[in-house]
C-alpha cells in the first residue's frame, strides 16, 4: 500500500554535500519525492522530536548537533515507504550498518550518521505535521 515516510538529511550529510546522492537512492527505490525544504530546525522542534531520548546523557548534545545548521527535510511516497526508507537508510550506529546502505556508506558515527527516517506509519505522520506543519 502507498505511504508517506519522513526523512531528513542531517546537518553533516548536507554540510558534505550528499543531498543529491541521497535524494537519487530514495528515487531509484520508487520513492517518490512529495515535498522538501532546506531549513534550520528550532531547539523547541528538536527537543520535541528527540523527546524519547530526554533522559539520555547525549540528549543536550544530539539537540545542539541537529540544530547547528539546516537539514534537508523531505516526504517520500511509494509502496511501504516507511520500511524502505529504513531499509536503505540502514541501522542507527554506521558501524553497523552495511556498505550500501546510507549511514553504513557514509556515516562516521552514532551522532553524526547523516540521516532520519520514520520508524512507522504513525510517526510518519506526527512528524510531517511537526516538521511541515
Ligand atoms: P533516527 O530517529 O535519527 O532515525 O535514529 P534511530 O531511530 O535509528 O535511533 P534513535 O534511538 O531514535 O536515536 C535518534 C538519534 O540519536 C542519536 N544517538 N546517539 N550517542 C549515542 O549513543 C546515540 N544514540 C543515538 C543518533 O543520531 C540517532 O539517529
Amino acid at each position: 500500500m502507498s505511504e508517506k515516510a519522513f526523512v531528513m538529511i542531517k546537518p553533516d550529510g548536507v554540510e558534505r554535500g550528499l543531498v543529491g546522492d541521497i535524494l537519487s537512492r530514495f528515487e531509484k527505490k520508487g520513492l517518490r519525492l512529495i515535498k522538501a525544504e532546506l531549513k534550520r530546525i528550532s531547539k523547541e522542534t528538536a527537543e520535541e522530536h528527540y523527546g524519547h531520548l530526554k533522559a539520555k546523557p547525549f540528549f543536550g548534545e544530539l539537540v545542539d548537533y541537529i540544530t547547528s545548521g539546516p537539514v534537508f527535510a523531505m516526504i517520500v511516497e511509494g509502496e511501504a515507504a516507511v520500511r524502505n526508507a529504513r531499509s536503505l537508510i540502514g541501522p542507527t550506529n554506521p558501524a553497523e550498518a552495511a556498505p550500501g546502505t546510507i549511514r553504513g556508506d557514509y556515516g562516521t558515527g552514532v551522532e553524526r550518521n547523516v540521516i532520519h527516517g520514520s520508524d512507522s506509519p504513525e510517526n510518519a505522520s506526527q512528524e510531517i505535521e511537526r516538521f511541515f506543519n
